[in-house]
């Protein structure tokens, strides 16, 4: 994060009632103390949480840019337009729509644009590092479409491009969804084209977790080869909690349509303000160094971890993120998260390829680099986490290990600050 960035923010609950205040204080303090290794979440810049809690938020804006509902849209469609042009050139991507109020909200969009009910889709399965959006049963996208599914091998834990055409051929989908919340390999973006071009289906990329990546060309980018294109900004592309459309130019005003009215109506301004701001920071060259950074760190933390004895779901990782397989270990999922919660390391339980135990339980992990890489953190700290979730899990019940590890990680976390000088002046009203 850009030190010259950092405004004066002494007073920065000043205006917040302080029940309220307490609360957003602990949870600044929570994150300032733990070791943060949720793979889909990241800290943001001052420049973000400024454009994302200014005024913006008190403005109606239905419509699109030059085509509001409301009048006194003159200045937010500016806003809109720069949001629009930045992520259309980040990813060289054709037409941008960036309203969405998530990436669920955002593939929901494709679907309402490109689908009618009881079409068929094939997606990642969720156990296989797939997304509940990408056709789950308990999902929209599973209730309201016909839709199948893919996964990795089960030796490789890598996608098998020739299992997916021959699912492609015989349930014949309307789409094809690419994208995963939780596999640690390459994408191959091209393949899935060939795959969609023979069996006539459209091709949709979510690229929620890897956007960052492949802005930083660390990853291949779906374009020219997807039609559709979503994604989330606050992951690797570390921006606002939001999502974004973006697709081939014959499909942008399907998917505007069914952005607004079909499924949402007014856009958050202030949230595509802080888009813009993202889209800007992502297009500055120490973006691309920090992008390097989460790759290094998480290819150097699944090391640490192989070396400790841990099984890593493919054998290591291409990007932010692994899923150790705790298989070999007598800890599950649940109790792997909730020990490691317990000393200040946030992580999820994380289903591994073909779990045998229960989505609440898992057998597995998800660890991602993005938030450590943001505060700094590189090499030495990666072994040094590692290390400490080996010892934990290792040694569940002995205290003085237990001890000893959240002392660590308080002085690590010490080491790397974030967000300096938030606290100030409320920290003597805490009461933890
Ligand atoms: N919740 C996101 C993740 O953790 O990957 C996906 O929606």
């Amino acid at each position: 994060m850009d030190n010259s960035q950092k405004f004066n923010n002494s007073h920065m609950f000043k205006h917040i009632d302080p029940i309220l205040a307490n609360a957003l204080n602990l949870e600044l303090i929570r994150q300032q103390n733990s070791i943060e290794l949720i793979a889909s979440e990241n800290f943001v810049s001052y420049g973000v949480l400024e454009a994302q809690g200014s005024i913006l938020t008190n403005k109606y804006a239905e419509g699109l840019p030059s085509k509001r509902y409301y009048g006194g849209c003159e200045y937010v469609d500016m806003v809109e337009k720069i949001a629009i042009d930045r992520l259309k050139a980040l990813f060289n991507a054709p037409y941008a729509n960036v309203q969405p109020h998530s990436g669920a909200s955002a593939n929901l969009a494709v679907y309402y644009a490109a689908l009618e009910p009881n079409d068929c889709i094939l997606g990642m399965a969720l156990d296989q590092g797939g997304h509940l959006t990408h056709g789950s049963k308990v999902n929209i996208s599973g209730h309201w479409f016909k839709s199948h599914f893919y996964g990795v091998n089960p030796q490789s834990g890598l996608i098998d491009y020739d299992e997916v055409l021959a699912i492609a051929k015989t349930v014949k989908p309307k789409i094809i969804i690419a994208g995963a919340s939780n596999y640690p390999r390459i994408i191959d973006f091209e393949k899935f084209r060939k795959i969609a071009d023979e069996v006539n289906a459209y091709l949709m990329a979510d690229i929620a977790h890897i956007a960052g990546l492949i802005i930083a060309k660390l990853h291949p980018n779906p374009f020219p080869h997807a039609h559709f294109v979503t994604s989330t900004t606050h992951k690797t592309l570390r921006g606002p909690r939001g999502g974004v459309v973006m697709c081939q130019e014959e499909f942008g005003a399907k998917i505007d349509k069914a952005v607004f009215p079909g499924l949402q109506g007014g856009p958050l301004m202030h949230v595509i303000a802080a888009k813009a701001q993202a889209f800007y920071e992502a297009g500055q060259s120490d973006f691309i160094n920090y992008q390097q950074q989460i790759v290094t760190n998480a290819k150097y933390l699944a090391k640490t971890f192989l070396s400790n004895g841990f099984n890593i779901v493919s054998g290591g990782t291409d990007n932010h993120l692994m899923t150790i397989d705790l298989r070999n270990t007598p800890v599950t999922g649940k109790i792997a998260s909730e020990a490691l919660e317990s000393v200040n390391i946030t992580v999820n339980k994380n289903a591994v390829p073909n779990d045998p135990q229960k989505p609440f339980i898992t057998s597995g992990i998800r660890v991602g680099t993005p938030a450590v890489t943001t505060r700094g953190m590189q090499e030495p700290q990666m072994k040094l986490i590692a290390e400490l979730i080996a010892n934990k899990l290792y040694n569940l019940t002995d205290q003085t290990i237990h001890n000893k590890t959240l002392a660590c990680v308080k002085e690590l976390t010490a080491d790397f600050p974030i967000y300096e000088n938030f606290l100030l002046e409320r920290k003597a009203s805490i009461k933890p």
